[in-house]
């Protein structure tokens, strides 16, 4: 009911609704009608009323609702069906639950918290409310399961474009799946697949950006290692806004990795990395190798050159950068 009344009050011809009105629309009582506008000037919506003429809508908060997002959407079919919650323990998790009883690619699930927000390898992700994105998009791309990982190099350049075109900063892609800002980590990707040897039957494309979270709010832990926009900006950002051009970005770029194949994706990839010829230390299963990173190959690999000259293709691990 939430959502008609918003709709009803967003209405173009309707400055005033009276409650009668409103509860004739809505086939409920004007007490009933009272306690809804009560509870959604709780969610933060400011509504106006006036015993004379009813009620107002003044301004919406910056929810990620799809009554909020839908509209503003540049999308053909990403985020055409919105799952929205107020808490999660983790929008992976539920678009994987989605995913198996059949929804349909490009079906988005947002959550405004995380309880168990995951990072890859059992690590969590910090997600506290309101503040930034959590998102899953469920993809079902026609491609042998050894190509998924350029899935994930595709939803990084989604992101860094969409980041760079909100506020004009330059973001790094760091492999395989963090976005820099000043060298710290304003988004991470956690992509995971469900498929048959041949097959895959989906991808769940997890992106977290931190929007406007304050320094202060990240734990002792990462406070250094992490960062928002509103922090890199030093202003406030529309996550309404962030979505629109995020899920917009994904779009593309996902239409131009099924068009194009590879060399496109890696192409791009190359350019918002600079990895070539950067000394790094890479963790993979708990073993440390220092050397040059040379390239990713065409699986979204990384190829690192050791000191004895030998190369090495790392498909899953993580890096920190060498001076
Ligand atoms: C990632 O893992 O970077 C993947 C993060 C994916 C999060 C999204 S949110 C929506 C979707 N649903 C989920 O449950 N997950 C996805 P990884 O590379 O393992 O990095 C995790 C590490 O980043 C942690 O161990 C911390 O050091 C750090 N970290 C945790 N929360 C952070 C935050 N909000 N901002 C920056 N760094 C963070």
């Amino acid at each position: 009911m939430d959502d008609l009344i918003l709709q009803l009050l967003k209405e173009p011809s309707s400055a005033f609704l009276s409650g009668q009105e409103l509860s004739r629309r809505l086939k409920v009582s004007r007490t009933a009608v009272w306690k809804r506008i009560n509870h959604l000037r709780n969610l933060g919506y400011e509504i106006e009323a006036s015993t004379r003429s009813g009620y107002r809508l003044i301004q919406s908060p910056d929810l990620l609702t799809p009554l909020e997002v839908k509209p503003i959407l540049e999308t053909k079919w990403v985020g055409k069906t919105i799952h929205h919650f107020h808490t999660l323990d983790s929008t992976n998790s539920k678009a994987y639950q989605l995913a198996l009883n059949g929804a349909e690619e490009g079906e988005v699930v947002i959550a405004e918290c995380q309880e168990k927000g995951r990072g890859r390898l059992g690590r969590q992700w910090f997600s506290p409310p309101f503040l930034n994105l959590y998102l899953s998009v469920i993809l079902r791309p026609k491609i042998p399961p050894y190509e998924a990982s350029l899935i994930t190099l595709m939803a990084a350049v989604a992101t860094a474009e969409a980041i760079q075109k909100v506020s004009g900063l330059l973001p790094l892609i760091k492999w395989p799946n963090d976005i820099l800002l000043r060298d710290r980590k304003v988004a991470g990707l956690l992509n995971e697949i469900h498929s048959e040897m041949d097959r895959i039957h989906f991808v769940i494309l997890g992106m977290g950006v931190n929007l406007n979270m304050e320094e202060k709010m990240f734990s002792k832990e990462i406070r250094t290692v992490a960062t928002s926009l509103k922090i890199e900006m030093g202003q406030p950002i529309s996550r309404k806004a962030f979505l629109q051009s995020l899920l917009f970005e994904l779009e593309r770029w996902y239409t131009v990795f099924l068009k194009e194949g590879s060399a496109f994706i890696l192409k791009s990839w190359r350019g918002w990395a600079h990895i070539e010829g950067r000394r790094v230390r890479v963790t993979s299963s708990g073993e440390g190798i220092v050397g040059t990173a040379v390239d990713v190959d065409s699986d979204g690999a990384l190829i690192l050159e050791t000191a004895d000259g030998k190369r090495k293709r790392i498909v899953a691990g993580d890096i920190q950068y060498k001076r």
